[in-house]
């Protein structure tokens, strides 16, 4: 059986890593189907997309989807099913927490719950030998009409998953991705990625991570086909579980010895951590920060942390010279204006290299979800609107859209001081206006 990946792209490249498909890729591969993806937009033409389903005689179309994905794919689906009648399969983050809705759309005929690796060979195998899939059948894949499946418990231990399929993945220059763990432990109430910890609880422990020979291994066979010369990891909380990390940092810097990049959440780095990463060859730390109001981390995010500590954690960080991203966002519920500025003033005190900042958007199944529908924050037609970072799509008691819009502004014009800060006074002027124009483009989408 040979199986298509679409994967929807927005309007931002990066926006897009692929790493789901790369994996469900690979463990097809491994069972005897084959593999392909195919990069479409909201304007791809329908006919194109068929075209190449047809040629290549494909059997099963997969979509790995995210919430920000969802409008553009259901239009994609929508109008290949007039063309085609091709089954289709939708997994990730937002078929698995918007399950019904996900399901109601026309061109889609599945949906996988959970992890695909199994579910999706399972799937592969029963429409290949010509089989009808009836509810149960196939652990985590969900028909239309049919009633909501068992999940199968975690995959363990994850060393025994193949490498991810590499072709499927945008890759350039020796610059490559990976992903060391599944599952975060932590109960953030934005978070779309905790809620895996929940849904599997009484099937084991979502939360798991390769040994580090197993990640070792892959990079020096990525190493020996061909260049390698950064890693960016994009496991949730790269600094989770100390032994690994510095286990890790040692064997790395032995047998790999390239520049890396990783995502960590500040509470988890100790002193000691940080030196052993920048050792390493860490020249990149994104933390998400998310408020600079302590009490809006406490209350509302479930995040207890001191902006001390922050403050701290940012400074070792940038003395053992890694590079510090930070993130920010804005407008969640609970949040006044003078949070907003609390934010803004953190932010000089912790004074990364970098940050990005974004309106708040309920992910489906967060308990922020469920607090912004229970209180009537949330529109009906939410899933129908597109998921931005850019402006809300919520109704707020404490901050109304126009104050969200000043303080997204009041961001990008900080924005554009570091920018031209970095520049330094003797710029060109002509780069100084491109590059100012350059941060609002991208302010613009969100
Ligand atoms: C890596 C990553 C990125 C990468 C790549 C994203 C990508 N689409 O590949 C980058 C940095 C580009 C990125 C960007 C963004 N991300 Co991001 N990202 C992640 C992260 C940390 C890991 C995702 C991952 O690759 N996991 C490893 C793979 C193996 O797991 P997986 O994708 O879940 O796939 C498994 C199953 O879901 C299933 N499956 C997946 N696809 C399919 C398809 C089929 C057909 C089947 C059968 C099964 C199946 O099988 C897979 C293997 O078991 C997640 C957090 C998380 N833990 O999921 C956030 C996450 C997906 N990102 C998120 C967000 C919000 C964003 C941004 C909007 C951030 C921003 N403000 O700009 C952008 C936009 C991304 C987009 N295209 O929509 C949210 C999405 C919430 C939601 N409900 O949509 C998450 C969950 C973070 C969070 N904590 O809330 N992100
Ligand atoms: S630490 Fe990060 S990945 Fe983990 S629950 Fe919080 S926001 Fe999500």
């Amino acid at each position: 059986m040979k199986v298509l990946f679409l994967e929807v792209d927005l309007e931002r490249s990066w926006s897009v890593a692929s790493i789901g498909p790369a994996c469900l890729a690979a463990y097809l591969r491994q069972h005897g189907h084959e593999a392909l993806l195919m990069r479409v937009t909201a304007d791809t033409p329908a006919e194109g997309i068929t075209e190449t389903i047809r040629a290549e005689g494909i059997g099963l179309i997969g979509v790995s989807l995210t919430t920000r994905q969802w409008l553009a794919a259901r239009r994609i689906l929508t109008a290949l099913r007039h063309h085609i009648t091709v089954p289709v399969v939708a997994g990730g983050l937002h078929p698995t927490y918007s399950p019904e809705e996900t399901l109601a759309a026309p061109g889609i005929d599945y949906i996988c719950l959970g992890e695909g690796e199994e579910a999706l060979v399972g799937l592969a195998d029963a429409i290949g030998a010509d089989r009808e899939v009836r509810d149960g059948d196939i652990p985590n894949i969900w028909a239309k009409g049919g009633v909501r499946p068992a999940l199968a418990p975690p995959i363990e231990p994850l060393d025994a998953l193949p490498p991810m399929a590499r072709d499927l993945l945008d890759e350039r220059d020796g610059v490559v991705h990976m992903v060391t763990q599944r599952g975060c432990p932590f109960p953030c109430t934005y978070c779309a990625a905790r809620l895996y910890e929940e849904m599997y609880q009484d099937l084991g422990r979502y939360g798991r991570r390769r040994s580090v020979p197993a990640v070792i291994a892959e990079l020096e066979a990525i190493r020996e086909a061909g260049p390698l010369n950064y890693v960016i990891f994009l496991d949730d909380t790269f600094t989770l579980h100390r032994p690994w990390v510095l286990e890790f940092c040692k064997v790395f810097k032995e047998r790999i010895g390239v520049g890396f990049s990783l995502h960590a959440r500040a509470e988890t780095m100790s002193p000691a951590m940080i030196e052993a990463l920048a050792a390493a060859g860490c020249w990149h730390v994104t933390y998400g920060v998310e408020s600079g109001s302590e009490r809006v981390r406490r209350e509302v995010m479930q995040r207890p942390v001191g902006n001390d500590r922050l403050i701290d954690v940012f400074r070792r960080t940038r003395e053992a010279g890694i590079l510090v991203t930070a993130n920010y966002m804005m407008g969640v519920p609970g949040e006044t204006r003078d949070d907003l500025d609390a934010t803004l003033a953190l932010h000089h005190a912790l004074a990364p290299d970098d940050f990005g900042y974004f309106v708040f958007y309920p992910y489906p199944g967060t308990r922020l979800f469920h607090v912004c529908r229970e209180r009537g924050y949330l529109p009906d037609d939410y899933l129908d609107r597109p998921a931005s970072h850019r402006e809300t799509i919520l109704t707020l008691p404490g901050l109304s859209d126009d104050d969200i819009c000043e303080y997204y502004d009041r961001w990008t014009d900080v924005r554009v001081a570091s920018t031209l800060a970095r520049l330094g006074p003797d710029c060109p002027e002509d780069v100084r206006k491109a590059s100012i124009a350059s941060v609002e483009a991208s302010a613009a989408l969100g």
